[in-house]
C-alpha cells in the first residue's frame, strides 16, 4: 500500500479507446488487468472520462469536408479531428466493462464543452477552465499521482503535464500506458517531453510486485 498522499488517476479507460472502439488505440485493453490490480494499493483512485456532446467541435463528422487526423483552427487553438468518440450516455463513453470501477474514488469528467477538446484531466486545451481534480485532490491531502492509461501521446501526456504544473509528484506508470501513435514517434516523443517536465517513470509491475 502506498502513503494516504499518493493517489492513482486512471486516464480515459473507455470503451471507444479499445480496440474495437471508435478512436482504437492499439493495446489499450492489455491496459485494464494492469489498472485492476495497481488499484488494490491506493487509497484514492480517480479516473477521467473523456464526455463529449455530439456536436463536439473535436469531432470532423461536425466540419464539412474534414476528415479525422487533419488538424484545424477551433476558436483559436490548433485542433486535431477526431472520429465521433466517447459521446455523453453512449456506450462507447462507458468505463471498460472489465475495469474494477467499484475500486474509483471519484470521476472527473472532461470535455463536454463543445467550443474546446480537454485532454487534460485537470484542465481544457486552453487552460481556461479546471475541472476541479487539481483541487479535489489536494482536498484529499494528495501530494503524488501515479498515472496510467490512454492515449499516453494526448490524454495521459496532458494530464501527467498539469498534474506537475499543480505542484505533485508525478509518476508514469509506462507499461500500463497506450497511445495513438498517429505519427512513427509520437509515444516516444511524449514520454521524453513528461521526462524534460519532471515526471518519474515507472510501471505497475514494480508496484505490484
Ligand atoms: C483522447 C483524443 C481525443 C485521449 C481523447 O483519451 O487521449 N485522445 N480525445
Ligand atoms: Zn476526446
Amino acid at each position: 500500500m502506498f502513503s494516504e498522499e499518493t493517489a492513482l488517476i486512471l486516464v480515459d479507460l473507455q470503451v471507444d479507446f479499445m480496440p474495437t472502439g471508435m478512436l482504437p488505440v492499439l493495446e489499450a485493453d492489455q491496459v485494464i488487468p494492469l489498472a485492476n490490480a495497481a488499484m488494490q494499493k491506493y487509497r484514492t483512485v480517480v479516473a477521467t472520462q473523456d464526455w463529449h456532446p455530439a456536436n463536439h467541435g473535436s469531432f470532423a463528422a461536425n466540419h464539412p469536408w474534414r476528415k479525422p487526423g487533419q488538424v484545424i483552427d477551433l476558436h483559436g487553438l490548433p485542433q486535431v479531428l477526431w472520429p465521433i468518440h466517447c459521446v455523453q450516455d453512449t456506450w462507447g463513453s462507458e468505463f471498460v466493462a472489465e475495469l474494477n470501477v467499484d475500486g474509483i474514488t471519484k470521476v472527473f469528467r472532461k470535455g463536454t464543452d463543445p467550443e474546446i477538446d480537454s485532454y487534460s484531466g485537470f484542465y481544457d486545451n486552453g487552460h481556461r477552465k479546471a475541472t476541479g481534480m487539481g483541487e479535489w485532490l489536494r482536498e484529499q491531502g494528495i501530494t503524488e499521482v501515479h498515472v496510467l492509461g490512454v492515449a499516453t501521446d494526448y490524454c495521459v501526456k496532458f494530464t501527467a503535464l498539469d498534474a506537475v504544473g499543480e505542484g505533485f509528484n508525478t509518476v508514469l506508470l509506462e507499461d500500463a500506458c497506450r497511445g495513438v501513435n498517429m505519427n512513427a514517434g509520437d509515444v516516444e516523443a511524449a514520454i521524453e517531453e513528461m521526462t524534460e517536465a519532471g515526471v518519474s517513470i515507472s510501471s505497475t509491475v514494480a508496484i505490484t510486485a
